[in-house]
Formats: structure tokens, C-alpha cells, sequence
């Protein structure tokens, strides 16, 4: 927001520039306790390890230089100074600090938030809703140092490779795909998914090639 000051005549006038009203999403994070992708009274916000991104390039994966956010006590996370447009808001995996796990309900099928943001729009519903009554399946990624396909004492983790759910078992990962696993040096992000039969994938760094399951295979995994 800018404005320049001219003298004129002695009178003080003020000429506004063109500018766009900034605008603003937030929305919480909540326990979805009966899993029906609603926000029913008494289901309660949540101050969840987990942030959310502005996915600008809808790649479903939090990019360099997309803006991130953490929840605060209440649960709510917020991006504000936006300029008008199109947005995607999505969750990130959270870090592993114990055995609870949650899924995505809201919004369904592991979709992202689709904005459609005004000037001077604050949008304070973004709410994403989660559930424990959910399942983790992949316990970790490995660097095979022999290429044989199966996990010996040497072999390290790998790091950053991404695990998804491969919803549409078309052997690509989709945006709204969700990934359920990640582990960086001191960190593992793990997501659980509602109960069902998954097929799972690997998105596999680059440098490196799938050597399990064999032939870039997934794992399919039935309740
Ligand atoms: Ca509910
Ligand atoms: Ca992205
Ligand atoms: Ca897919």
C-alpha cells in the first residue's frame, strides 16, 4: 500500500496507486471423532505437529518457496498479505511422535482446499478434519547397498524418498494422492488412511532405482 504526497497551492493532496486489498485463509484443524468428514459439535480443534502449505504449482507436495504455516494453540493456521486468486491448501504429513495417528477426512478422498480468494477476502473455514480410527502401513524406505531387494544390517535409511497411496493404482502419483510416509535425519512423517484396500508406491529420489518390491512395483494391502 503506497501513496505519494504532492504540495499544491499550498493544499495537501494525496494520489492513490492502482493497488490490489489483501486477503487472507485460515482455517483448523479437528478430530473428526466419528469419522463422517464433518465438524460436529463438541468435535473439538486440535494443535496438531502438523502445517499446512499453499501448494501454488499443485504439485500436492510442499515445494520451495511455498508458503507453509504451523497450527497455533487453537488449533488454526493462517496465511495472510494474499493477493486475489485461485488457491490449493493442503495438510503435510506429521511428524511421528507417538503411536497416534490420524487420517484426513475433511476434505474427502485426501484432497486439498480449493479457495477461489477475492480482494479483501478473509476466508476463516478452510477446516480440515482428522480421524484416529485409521491404519499406517509403511514402516520405512531403505538404501539397498547390494541391489538384492532385501533389507541387511548396512543398509541405510533412505532418506526423503516419499511413500503414497496410489488411489487410482495407475503407478503415478496424482496431487490429492496422499503420502503416507517420509523420514528425513531426525524426523519421520507419517499419515494414516481410513480403512480399504490400498496400493502403495514409491516415489523414488532421484540417483536411485526401486530394487522393492521388483520391477517398481507397489504393495497392495486389504483390511
Ligand atoms: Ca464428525
Ligand atoms: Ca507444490
Ligand atoms: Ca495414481
Amino acid at each position: 500500500m503506497t501513496s505519494r504526497r504532492q504540495a499544491t497551492h499550498g493544499c495537501g493532496v494525496e494520489l492513490l496507486e492502482a493497488r490490489c486489498l489483501l486477503s487472507s485463509i485460515s482455517g483448523v484443524a479437528f478430530v473428526d471423532a466419528n469419522t463422517n468428514g464433518v465438524r460436529d459439535a463438541g468435535e473439538n480443534t486440535f494443535a496438531t505437529t502438523r502445517s499446512f502449505y499453499l501448494d501454488l504449482n499443485n504439485s500436492g507436495l510442499l515445494d520451495a518457496g511455498e508458503p507453509s504455516s504451523g497450527v497455533d494453540a487453537t488449533g488454526r493456521f493462517l496465511f495472510d498479505n494474499l493477493s486475489p486468486g485461485n488457491y490449493q491448501v493442503r495438510g503435510v504429513p506429521k511428524v511421528q511422535t507417538g503411536p497416534a495417528l490420524y487420517g484426513q477426512t475433511l476434505p474427502g478422498n485426501y484432497a486439498g482446499r480449493t479457495i477461489n480468494l477475492a480482494d479483501n477476502e478473509q476466508v476463516t473455514d478452510a477446516d480440515f478434519g482428522y480421524s484416529s480410527d485409521v491404519g499406517m502401513i509403511a514402516s520405512g524406505v531403505f538404501r539397498d547397498l547390494n541391489g538384492d531387494g532385501v533389507h541387511q544390517g548396512g543398509d541405510f535409511n533412505l532418506y526423503n524418498a516419499l511413500v503414497y497411496a496410489d488411489l487410482n493404482n495407475d503407478a503415478t502419483r496424482q496431487p490429492d494422492e496422499p503420502i503416507v510416509y517420509r523420514e528425513t535425519p531426525g524426523n519421520r512423517y507419517v499419515d494414516g488412511l481410513l480403512p480399504g484396500t490400498y496400493t502403495f508406491r514409491l516415489l523414488v529420489p532421484q540417483d536411485y532405482h526401486q530394487t522393492a518390491p521388483a520391477n517398481n512395483g507397489g504393495i497392495t494391502i486389504s483390511p
